[in-house]
């Protein structure tokens, strides 16, 4: 494989070039830049150290998650837990979620991998060691034992862990040993009670334990990791499993005890519940939440930890930007076909240096914006959703019928924010749109005003627009946020005159699980 990639294709720019240059800020623009206003914080933030850490990591920041890709290797197969929502299997070609893998691998195979793909795609930056069991069960042991040869390998790629916590506090000493700097603990109560809703049992020193025994241990354990891990400077990001009716409302507790031991960031994901995947939950009905009951929680706890909210719930062998997989480029047999990899970070390190430019420009270009419509628009409307069609490098640079998800932005006086994304099938295949398909889509994105696409063909505008959500092609390859803000300007103008309804109320339909490649 060669390990030269353009720009163009990284950004997937071809039928339009982008504009070359950046709106120039008016002077008058304040300090505060859209990113510090929402879940995007920049370098004006936080601690240098910190962003050093985090700029580069398309989990911890979301402004990086356009621009920069994790791999996950599945080297972690034991778990010391059960949870009520999963059922790890091998190999499904219609299965997409966390705990689900095709093939598991032994260290000496992920880093074959690791290599391989690092060659590839420029935009990797991150490794991942996330299951699909638990990363520390069985004393971690072919966790460390890859991060161990990774870091002497590769040392640019910054290395990352997610675990349930039971076994947290018995292995920090070998988490900052590895410069592991960037753990992720499954926290879904702070409650013992909740918590025996959600574990049936744990296998703790060498013994099975279940009901409020089970889950005050876990939740024991957990909190005492949080701590060790945060009080060592490790960046700790806790994920929440929304649950409704379970806990739901509780989450707002479990945003505060993590906020207090010194989480970075909290994840709420919404619940992933099938009678397919054969989980106690799936099999026993319990639902997921909706996209407006997941959003509700989530602005519940704004103020609280800072919260993510560009989780794409990905497989444990997942490769590539978060809103897509290209797993099925680097299976075993392809790996295993190649010769030695020679290590080169070049086209890593020439990709890093022209995202770091384009980002120092735009954290200016989005403050001129948004001051123009604080200005202007002062609080005459309320913040609108915008759903975007997007590849990567936060523009509009995606057409209408090949999204496979849509990115999901609120904009309004104080600025714009992604806040969620909605996965969808692709509306076109082969060149002409399914109407079964295009339901889906309404249906996901029917709590937005409008959608933000590259190109759109008639019968879908059509569509969109009898549904009451605005198809809008005028910013195609232009950045998504200045975009956002100069469409909410000419909103709040057109509701004032009585031209466009608000469409506050409206819910839609979240679909869950990660991207996965197309299986032949
Ligand atoms: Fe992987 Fe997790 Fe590290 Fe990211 S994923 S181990 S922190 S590199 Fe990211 Fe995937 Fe969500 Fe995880 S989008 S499931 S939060
Ligand atoms: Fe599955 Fe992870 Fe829960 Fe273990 S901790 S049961 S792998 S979801």
């Amino acid at each position: 494989m060669g390990n030269v990639v353009s720009l163009d294709s990284i950004f997937g720019l071809g039928e339009l070039a982008p504009p070359l240059t950046m709106p120039a800020a008016p002077e008058a623009a304040s300090g505060c830049s859209s990113s510090s206003c929402g879940s995007s914080d920049g370098p004006a933030d936080m601690d240098p150290a910190v962003w050093e850490k985090v700029k580069n990591h398309p989990c911890y920041s979301e402004e990086a998650h356009h621009y920069f890709a994790r791999m996950h290797v599945a080297v972690a197969p034991a778990c010391n837990i059960q949870c009520n929502y999963c059922n790890r299997k091998y190999d499904c070609s219609n299965e997409s979620r966390p705990g689900v893998v095709s093939e598991k691998l032994t260290p000496d195979q992920a880093l074959k991998k690791i290599l391989a793909v690092a060659q590839e795609i420029p935009q990797l930056s991150v490794i991942g060691i996330a299951g699909p069991g638990d990363s520390l069960a069985a004393a971690g042991k072919n966790t460390f034992a890859t991060f161990e040869m990774l870091q002497k390998k590769a040392p640019d790629l910054k290395l990352c862990l997610s675990t349930n916590g039971l076994a947290l506090p018995d292995h920090v000493d070998s988490i900052a040993q590895y410069n592991i700097d960037h753990v992720t603990i499954t926290i879904n109560m702070v409650d013992p009670e909740v918590g025996a809703q959600i574990y049936p049992w744990i296998f703790y020193k060498h013994k099975r334990w279940t009901g409020l025994d089970a889950a005050k241990i876990l939740h024991e354990q957990q909190m005492l990791g949080l701590e060790m891990l945060t009080s060592r400077g490790i960046l700790v990001k806790v994920n929440s499993v929304m649950i409704p009716g379970i806990n739901d409302e509780h989450l707002l507790e479990v945003n505060k005890a993590v906020k207090s031991r010194g989480a970075f960031l909290h994840n709420i994901m919404p619940l992933i519940s099938d009678p397919a995947h054969g989980t106690y939950f799936g099999l026993n009905g319990q639902r997921g939440p909706t996209a407006q009951e997941l959003k509700v929680v989530q602005d519940a706890c704004e103020g609280g930890a800072k919260l993510m909210r560009h989780c794409r719930q990905c497989r444990a062998d997942a490769v590539g930007l978060l809103g897509e997989d290209r797993g099925e480029e680097f299976t075993a047999d392809k790996i295993e076909a190649m010769g030695a990899i020679d290590y080169d970070d070049e086209a890593r390190r020439s990709y890093r240096e022209h995202v770091e430019a384009e980002r120092a420009g735009r954290h200016a270009s989005k403050a001129a914006a948004q001051a123009d419509v604080r200005d202007s628009v002062g609080t005459a409307a309320d913040p609108i959703l915008i759903a975007v069609a997007t590849k990567g490098g936060e523009r509009i640079n995606e057409h209408f019928g090949h999204a496979k998800e849509f990115q999901i932005y609120e904009v309004g006086p104080n600025g714009a924010k992604f806040v969620g994304h909605r996965r969808v099938d692709q509306y076109c295949e082969g060149g002409s749109g399914d109407v079964d398909t295009l339901d889906g889509v309404l249906a996901a994105i029917n709590d937005c005003t409008a959608v933000f696409v590259a190109k759109i063909g008639g019968c879908p505008s059509k569509s969109l627009a009898e549904a009451g959500i605005e198809p809008v092609d005028r910013f195609a390859f232009d950045y998504i946020e200045e975009s956002a803000l100069a469409y909410f300007k000419d909103y709040a103008e057109r509701l004032g005159q009585g031209v466009v309804q608000s469409r506050a109320g409206q819910d839609a339909v979240i679909r869950t699980g990660a991207l996965t490649a197309r299986r032949a």
